[in-house]
């Protein structure tokens, strides 16, 4: 398969009416040198994060399923740096790392993965039943597509109560082509609600390629049929992930109405833990993750600009780490939920 253009020059405006502006992305390739290492740190946890889980995984101590985001990184933590307290997110089941991006504790994730009375939802939920109402985290979502429409909803209760809150509304290149998809769509643009689509095209679904699926594989002129503005972005690159965000989210607090952000991004694992990735060549996987590894970008940068040397990243990693540690540790130690919480938190 031919590799994609990835540059974040590449963006593309596809609005129905004509692109205001050209230049997302590119105008993105500055960061501070605080955003750079905040950037390498929190992509650096949620990788750690999920090789730990990974591992936990295949030593039985994880059960059920477990979908690692390991390649996505920038997505989460380049939206991220454009979000405010009070908005919402939301997304599928492959959901640790915008949990960890929100500032979620990595021990209440690691101890949900393994079904411990200090995970975040009691040890009754695993890896795709998390939520976290005062991080705004509304969950994983098993169902494929399904949480378009409650992201959509979440949008609209924004608009009814008048706040400026923007729900931030993530489904992947598999699930654009839901029904509801569209059915959200017409509702967001007619009622012009403060919800950005994020669309992280990491070009499978399960083990089927968007060229296989896909007839529209533009994920960013999804919208434009209801007059939805989108935008192709370099999901690799974590700088032109937050431009692109800071511009949509604020389309969104300005009451014009939804954004759709399509995320040229790369899953590295399988779709979850039992997939054994038949469907892509080894050399697929390594050639994205040699050329355009979000991570690596920008451990370069770092180093190439003097912002910090060898020895200040194996620190950072070193620190990342123990966190990780210390949460699995705690995950495995932790005592299990009494029979008692069976009948607790459920709709009878
Ligand atoms: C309604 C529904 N149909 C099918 C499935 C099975 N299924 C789980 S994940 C998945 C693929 C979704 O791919 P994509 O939206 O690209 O997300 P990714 O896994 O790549 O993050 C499918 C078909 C499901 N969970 N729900
Ligand atoms: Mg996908």
């Amino acid at each position: 398969m031919a590799p994609r253009k990835t540059a974040s020059t590449s963006s593309r405006k596809t609005t129905a009416k004509p692109a205001r502006n050209e230049t997302i992305g590119s105008n993105s390739l500055t960061f501070t040198k605080e955003e750079e290492l905040h950037a390498y740190r929190e992509m650096l946890m949620i990788r750690r994060f999920e090789e730990k889980a990974g591992q936990l995984y295949g030593m039985g101590v994880i059960g059920g399923f477990c979908h690692l985001y390991i390649g996505q990184e920038a997505v989460v933590v380049g939206m991220q740096m454009a979000q405010k307290d009070g908005d919402q997110v939301i997304t599928s089941y492959r959901d640790h790392g915008h949990m960890i991006a929100l500032g979620m504790s990595a021990r209440g994730v690691m101890a949900e993965l393994t079904g411990r009375r200090g995970g975040l939802s009691k040890g009754k939920g695993g890896s795709m039943h998390m939520f976290s109402k005062e991080k705004g985290f509304y969950g994983g979502h098993g169902i494929v597509g399904g949480q378009v429409s409650l992201g959509t909803g979440l949008a609209f209760a924004n608009k009814y109560r008048g706040n400026d809150q923007v729900s931030v509304t993530y489904f992947g290149d598999g699930a654009a082509n839901q029904g509801q998809v569209y059915e959200s769509f017409n509702m967001a643009a007619l009622w012009k609600l403060p919800v950005v689509y994020i669309i992280e095209n990491n070009r499978y679904a399960m083990g089927t390629s968007t060229v296989r699926s896909t007839a529209q594989s533009n994920f960013s002129k999804r919208g434009e049929g209801f007059g939805i503005p989108g935008v192709q972005v370099d999901g690799m690159d974590v700088r032109a992930v937050k431009a692109a965000a800071e511009e949509a989210i604020a389309h969104c607090r300005a009451g014009k109405g939804p954004y759709i952000l399509e995320m040229l991004t790369y899953r590295y694992r399988g779709h979850s833990m039992s997939d054994p990735a038949k469907y892509r060549s080894k050399d697929e996987v390594q050639k994205m993750r040699s050329e355009h590894d979000p991570l690596e970008q920008v451990k370069a940068r770092l180093l190439e600009q003097g912002w910090a040397s060898e020895d200040d990243l194996k620190q950072i990693d070193k620190e990342v780490r123990d966190i990780v540690a210390d949460s699995a540790e705690f995950a495995q130690n932790d005592a299990e939920p009494d029979v008692s919480e069976l009948y607790t938190d459920i709709l009878l």
